[in-house]
């Protein structure tokens, strides 16, 4: 319950990615509320528009919205606002409107295409959003040092590089305060603005 005087602190993260990377299932794995998702089935109708990959049936054709609270004191409450970036590249052109005011991102990448990350690096290099680059667990993905990964994702030192299995809760709830930390961190060295839509 909220306390006469609880500080309640509300931040905006943004999950991005190629597609089927997982973002969809990220955030499902930790909101406390139902989340959102604006799931299309791929269709034949859509072959060569959509992409398939490992079977995947649907796709995010808007975003994903979910909520956690991360500090959860009487006297402190940090809520945090998820949304989901579309992966395919054709809703591409909606990604100023979801990200619009957010704070930092979760960047997730799968091993097997790194090269698909980097849209949304860019996107929140040129915006000036500080970021997290997680990288899911899929089967098959190989091992791969987490300099290797700094390397082929061409992110600087200062950017975390963590793994993360979008399915599971408290891994994500981790990859969570990291980035928020990260941004935190970052915001006050450099006073960066949200991004405008
Ligand atoms: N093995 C494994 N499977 C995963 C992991 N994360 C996601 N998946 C699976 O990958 C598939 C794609 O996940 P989605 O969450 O729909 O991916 P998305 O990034 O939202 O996809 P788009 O919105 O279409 O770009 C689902 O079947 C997930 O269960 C993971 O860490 N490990
Ligand atoms: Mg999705």
């Amino acid at each position: 319950m909220i306390q006469p005087f609880t500080r309640y602190r509300a931040a905006k993260i943004t999950v991005a990615g190629g597609f089927g990377v997982g973002k969809t299932t990220f955030i499902a794995a930790v909101s406390e509320v139902p989340p959102l998702r604006t799931e299309a089935p791929v269709t034949e109708a859509s072959a060569g528009l959509d992409e398939t990959r490992d079977g995947k049936g649907t796709t995010t054709v808007a975003m994903d919205f979910g909520r956690i609270t991360i500090d959860d004191r009487a006297d402190d409450r940090l809520v945090l606002y998820l949304f989901g970036m579309p992966g395919q590249h054709r809703f591409w052109f909606m990604w100023n409107s979801v990200a619009a005011g957010t704070i930092a991102a979760v960047v997730l990448a799968d091993t097997r295409r790194l090269a698909d990350a980097y849209p949304a690096i860019d996107f929140f290099d040129q915006h000036r959003v500080p970021y997290a680059v997680a990288v899911n667990a899929f089967p098959h993905a190989g091992p791969v040092t987490e300099q290797e990964l700094r390397e082929a994702l061409n992110v600087p030192a200062e950017v975390p590089v963590l793994r993360c299995d979008a399915r599971d809760r408290a891994q994500v709830r981790d990859a969570l305060v990291r980035v928020v930390q990260h941004a935190i961190h970052v915001h006050r060295a450099t006073r960066s603005s949200p991004v405008s839509a």
